[in-house]
């Protein structure tokens, strides 16, 4: 068992509806063989996806999917959101994160945020706890490899923090990026990708009121395999644009560089939102393994947050700006 960490007590614990009730809010289907199968395949896209893609009408998703407000009956098990993990820092099966993250020394930690902005600023993770709105939001995540989670986060926007750095007229773009510390993260040592781990966003995208920084789970601190203590989630988009454990964020004028862009342009672009029409190179996006669940079913356009950010992308190329 990955070690445990106390609930964060800087989010009032009204706020919080305890886990045992995320528990008893439906039944978990255990697919725990499903799941060390498919760990062994299954990797952000360098390997083979997941599972096969759904190749016909013969296997048609039985459920049609609720609104996108309402989805706490689909929550995706605690113990599934916190082993079921990508984090290539500590290795590339899915097992690994909870296995070679726990000595991840996340305290103390900072946060440096800069570049084209009139108020650069380096904050201490305890001051973005306290001096930000901190809620929950339970929202789908969906890996680019073919599965997907329901997730309660806490966290808070981003546009407070980037409001707070004040970004001048030049600044275009938010680029992320995660903690390089070989001593902690044996996937540094091995694994040939070009670290540190970095993704970006449109200036309006990193300002979206679904965009957040989130700083814990079910009511709990975030574990490190999760990307302790703060990651970014943007849910409408595959789900490595989300990245872990965030060191420092900086206002540029240019499209950043991102690790999955660099390693494969064509596979992996910039915008990567979840689009069941625009399939990855190698497989269909046209459905999904909600993780806990039997069956594929249909991926929403915008991943289901369509109404939301549809407008973001008025008159773009969904396909070419992949
Ligand atoms: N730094 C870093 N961030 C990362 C990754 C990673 O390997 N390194 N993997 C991404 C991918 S591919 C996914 S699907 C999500 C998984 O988040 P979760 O393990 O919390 O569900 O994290 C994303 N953020
Ligand atoms: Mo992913």
């Amino acid at each position: 068992m990955p070690k445990t960490y106390q609930p964060s007590e800087k989010i009032p614990s009204s706020e919080i509806t305890p886990e045992k009730h995320y528990y008893t809010r439906r039944q978990f289907i255990k697919l725990a063989a499903a799941a060390a199968a498919t760990a062994a395949l299954a990797a952000c896209g360098v390997r083979p996806p997941e599972s096969d893609p759904l190749p016909s009408s013969s296997q048609a998703p039985s459920a049609s999917p609720p609104p996108a407000g309402d989805l706490s009956q689909e929550l995706t098990s605690y113990e599934d959101v916190t082993t079921f993990n990508n984090f290539y820092e500590f290795g590339l099966d899915k097992g690994d994160p909870a296995k070679n993250a726990g000595q991840l020394k996340t305290s103390p930690w900072t946060v440096e945020v800069y570049g084209l902005v009139n108020r650069p600023r380096t904050f201490a993770f305890e001051d973005l706890l306290s001096s930000y709105t901190q809620e929950e939001r339970i929202y789908r995540m969906r890996c680019v490899e073919g599965w997907s989670m329901v997730i309660p986060w806490q966290g808070f926007t981003l546009s407070q923090l980037l409001k707070a750095v004040e970004p001048t007229a030049e600044a275009k773009y938010v680029r992320f990026e995660t903690l390089y510390r070989p001593e902690e993260m044996p996937g540094l040592n091995y694994n040939g990708f070009p670290w540190p781990y970095q993704e970006g966003l449109r200036l309006d995208e990193a300002m979206h009121n679904l965009t957040i920084l989130s700083t814990g789970l079910y009511g709990k601190t975030l574990l490190p395999q999760n990307g302790a203590p703060l990651r970014l989630v943007v849910p409408w988009k595959y789900g490595f644009k989300s990245i872990k454990s965030i060191v420092k964020i900086e206002l540029v004028a240019e499209q950043p560089a991102t690790l999955w862009n660099t390693t494969a342009p064509r596979e992996y672009g910039f915008y990567s939102n979840v689009n069941p029409d625009v399939p990855h190179p190698r497989w269909s996006q046209a459905s999904e393994r909600r993780i806990g669940e039997g069956g594929r079913r249909p991926t929403l356009l915008f991943n289901g947050y369509e109404k939301e950010v549809a407008g973001l992308y008025a008159g773009m190329d969904l396909r070419s700006n992949y």
